[in-house]
């Protein structure tokens, strides 16, 4: 897939101008990132605000759009032979600028100028909030703002605006986004071929990675690859899959422009799942065509959120772990126990998007407040839904037996869960599925022209394809 033209980034950049309306909107690239030592760097990522308004992969680049005066440089330095002898031929600056529509590049080193000149000029001075320590070093030597005070400080209007753009996707993001779940897709293909009894989760990751790895495209996340799937987020393989376990998959790729796909699987390592299994990965479905049925602009994510969990509460209490009214289950949190994570967030150039912008600016409206309240607040997406908008949904249940422990002893929602029924399951582990949609003019879609497992039926024909 071709590269966005230069055109899509000058209008990107003309459009937060228009949105900020007027001072120097200051941003940081990414450097390399030591793992152990200097030369011996993690994977390099750039920051995903400044690819999407200067487009380059490069390390060691910030840039600024001064609107007053109209103008836009990046600052970066030349390759010195012994970089060329250490990395290879790159084009010069100036060649990777122009590729964006900037004509304008400075040595790095002028950006501190850059900076003093427009602060003594009066002019406010816009950044993002920092989320790497070498950021926060560079703004205090740039701005003399002290690292704990630099995120209350960051513009909300630069903020603001850059939310709102890249919470909208266009039709060429959207290409990517769903070449990115097609790689995505088929990561978790290789996992259902690779489940089954004796194998490890690490062996499991090896065919997910390579799936994404050989189609050019990197991992968006660190792979969740486990039969512990009532840790949300477990990165670590440890065990060997055995008979009658569910394995949980949770993995995605971003494609060679950045953009992600996140999707998750569960499947039995046996052939099949056992009955309760199967019962549980049902109702699971369940709650995920409630979620999905309702989704559409102007209905707000939380309503989803809320339906899913309504429908949890029914099948729980249908199979004798809840009592009580299943909404007001639901309303009260007590859904939580089995469901402690939100129903989905927003996704693009990040797979959590723009998390570091702040998720109260990205999932939530102007003026809604984010609950504090176990499970609600981890709710990242709450907000009406407007076409464009991208996101991810992934309800699941878990059966966490530190956190049945804990509700138990503190005698927490005992009008809606019943904890000596409960008892029995706590080796069960969790499952989810997750799929990622996009929001149109009139409802719906899922992302992605290939199609992940979901049913029991596709789930046992996926573990059987070669
Ligand atoms: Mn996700």
């Amino acid at each position: 897939m071709k590269p966005f033209s230069k055109e899509t980034y000058i209008q990107r950049r003309s459009e937060l101008k228009k949105r900020v309306g007027s001072g120097l909107l200051l941003f940081l690239g990414n450097g390399e990132a030591p793992m152990n030592y200097a030369d011996n760097t993690y994977h390099f990522r750039q920051d995903s605000s400044f690819h999407y308004f200067f487009g380059s992969d490069y390390a060691g680049l910030a840039a600024v759009i001064d609107i007053d005066t109209d103008t836009e440089v990046i600052f970066g330095n030349e390759l010195t032979i012994d970089d060329i002898v250490w990395m290879g031929y790159q084009p010069s600056l100036h060649e990777k600028c122009e590729l964006v529509g900037i004509s304008h590049t400075m040595p790095l080193s002028e950006l501190a100028t850059c900076v003093k000149t427009a602060q003594s000029k009066g002019q406010t001075i816009h950044f993002l909030p920092p989320y790497r320590g070498e950021h926060q070093v560079w703004l205090q030597e740039l701005l003399g703002i002290n690292p704990a005070e630099q995120a209350a400080k960051a513009s909300l209007p630069m903020i603001r605006a850059i939310v709102d753009m890249r919470n909208h996707k266009t039709a060429e993001e959207i290409e990517h986004i769903e070449a990115a779940v097609d790689v995505s897709v088929d990561m978790h293909l290789a996992a259902y071929r690779a489940a089954r009894p004796g194998v490890t989760e690490a062996q499991i990751a090896a065919e997910v990675e390579r799936a994404c790895l050989s189609q050019d495209c990197y991992k968006a996340f660190p792979t969740i690859a486990t039969v512990k799937g009532q840790t949300l987020h477990q990165h670590k393989f440890m065990n060997t899959l055995e008979a009658g376990q569910i394995f949980l998959l949770d993995a995605g790729a971003e494609d060679p422009m950045h953009y992600a796909g996140d999707l998750s699987s569960s499947m039995p390592v046996s052939d099949r799942f056992t009955p309760e299994q199967e019962m549980i990965y049902n109702l699971h479905l369940k709650t995920f065509k409630a979620a999905t049925d309702t989704l559409a602009p102007g209905v707000p994510f939380r309503q989803a959120h809320m339906n899913a969990a309504v429908c949890l509460c029914e099948g729980m209490k249908e199979i004798g772990l809840m009592k009580g009214d299943p909404v007001d289950a639901a309303y009260s949190g007590a859904y939580a126990m089995f469901f402690p994570c939100g129903l989905g967030h927003m996704m693009g150039l990040d797979v959590h998007d723009m998390e570091n912008l702040g998720e109260q600016y990205v999932g939530y409206a102007n003026g809604e407040k984010k609950s504090t309240q176990f499970g609600f607040k981890s709710l990242r997406l709450a907000r009406k839904l407007e076409p464009g908008f991208v996101f991810t949904v992934e309800p699941g249940i878990y059966f966490i037996p530190e956190l049945i422990d804990k509700w138990r002893a503190e005698h927490q929602f005992t009008d809606f869960i019943c904890y000596d029924k409960l008892e029995a399951w706590k080796g069960f582990s969790g499952l989810r599925n997750e799929l990622d949609y996009l929001i149109t003019e009139d409802g719906a879609r899922v992302l992605g022209h290939k199609q992940k497992p979901m049913t029991v039926e596709e789930v046992y024909a996926a573990k059987n394809a070669l």
